[in-house]
């Protein structure tokens, strides 16, 4: 197989859910050194974008978007050691989790591979996290960032609702709260007074270190 073939094989039976041959086809870019950024950037999420645009014109419906997902998680498993190999120092302590009513997990755990190889601590509470659940893992995890994902505009509104929680615990000046997901923006994390916002994983790492150090920096001064 060409490399071609290998990116529109894994974009073609992601779509359709198929989730041997997408595990099959990952393996073999793998073998053919062709790097697990290329597979994913290249096939597999625009994969499960043309999902999502399916699903929006009623040519998809939830079946095939789980099914596509599936597929997608599989290969994630496979590129995770790849993608989280660098070996680097623990940076600190990242607590992540899909919030309340939200089951979409893709986005947030590829999240987690690249704060991993970044040399974060990551901590994940899976998804549909309450608020109390937040809260509870930051008394016992001491983080120094709090992550909140959300990829429907319906359970963005949690993010408000899990910043309250903290405030009213008294721990909001405890943690950085750093938001994410699909249909959020940097307005609305301005909105719902969340310190920072990343459109993608790599943004994200980014972001985290520099507050990361800004709030050492001050801390130290
Ligand atoms: Co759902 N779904 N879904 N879905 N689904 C979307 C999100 C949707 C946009 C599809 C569409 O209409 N085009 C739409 C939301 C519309 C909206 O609210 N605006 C939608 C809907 C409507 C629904 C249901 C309501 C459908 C129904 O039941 N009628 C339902 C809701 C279930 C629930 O949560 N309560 C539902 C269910 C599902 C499945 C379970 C079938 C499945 C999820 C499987 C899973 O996650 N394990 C699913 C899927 C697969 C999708 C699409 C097709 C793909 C999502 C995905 O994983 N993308 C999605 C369409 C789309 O998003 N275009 C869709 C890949 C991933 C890598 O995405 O956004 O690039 P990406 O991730 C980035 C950033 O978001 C960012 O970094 C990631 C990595 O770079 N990021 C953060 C994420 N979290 C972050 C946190 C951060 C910072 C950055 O800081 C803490």
């Amino acid at each position: 197989m060409t490399p071609d073939e290998v990116l529109q094989g894994l974009y073609d039976e992601t779509l359709v859910g198929n989730a041997p041959r997408v595990l099959e086809l990952t393996t073999i870019g793998i073998d053919m050194d062709m790097g697990p950024e290329t597979l994913l950037f290249d096939a597999l999420i625009p994969s499960l974008e043309e999902v999502g645009a399916r699903f929006e014109r009623g040519d998809f419906f939830v079946p095939e978007m789980l099914i596509a997902g599936r597929a997608m998680s599989g290969a994630l498993d496979v590129l995770r050691p790849l993608l989280a190999e660098t070996g680097a120092e623990t940076v600190g302590t990242f607590l992540m989790g899909t919030v309340k009513g939200d089951v979409h997990d893709i986005g947030k755990n590829l999240v987690n591979i690249m704060l991993e190889g970044a040399g974060f601590h990551v901590i994940d509470l899976g998804v549909q996290v309450a608020p109390e659940k937040f809260i509870e893992a930051i008394t016992e995890h001491q983080p120094d960032i709090v992550g909140m994902s959300a990829f429907l505009t319906t359970t963005m509104p949690m993010f408000k609702a899990n910043i309250n929680a903290l405030e009213k615990a008294g721990m909001r000046d405890q943690v950085i709260v750093m938001v994410g997901g699909a249909p959020v923006t940097q307005e609305y994390a301005d909105a719902v007074g969340a310190d920072a916002y990343a459109p993608d994983a790599s943004a994200t790492v980014k972001k985290a270190k520099d507050l990361i150090a800004k709030r050492r920096a001050s801390v130290a001064v």
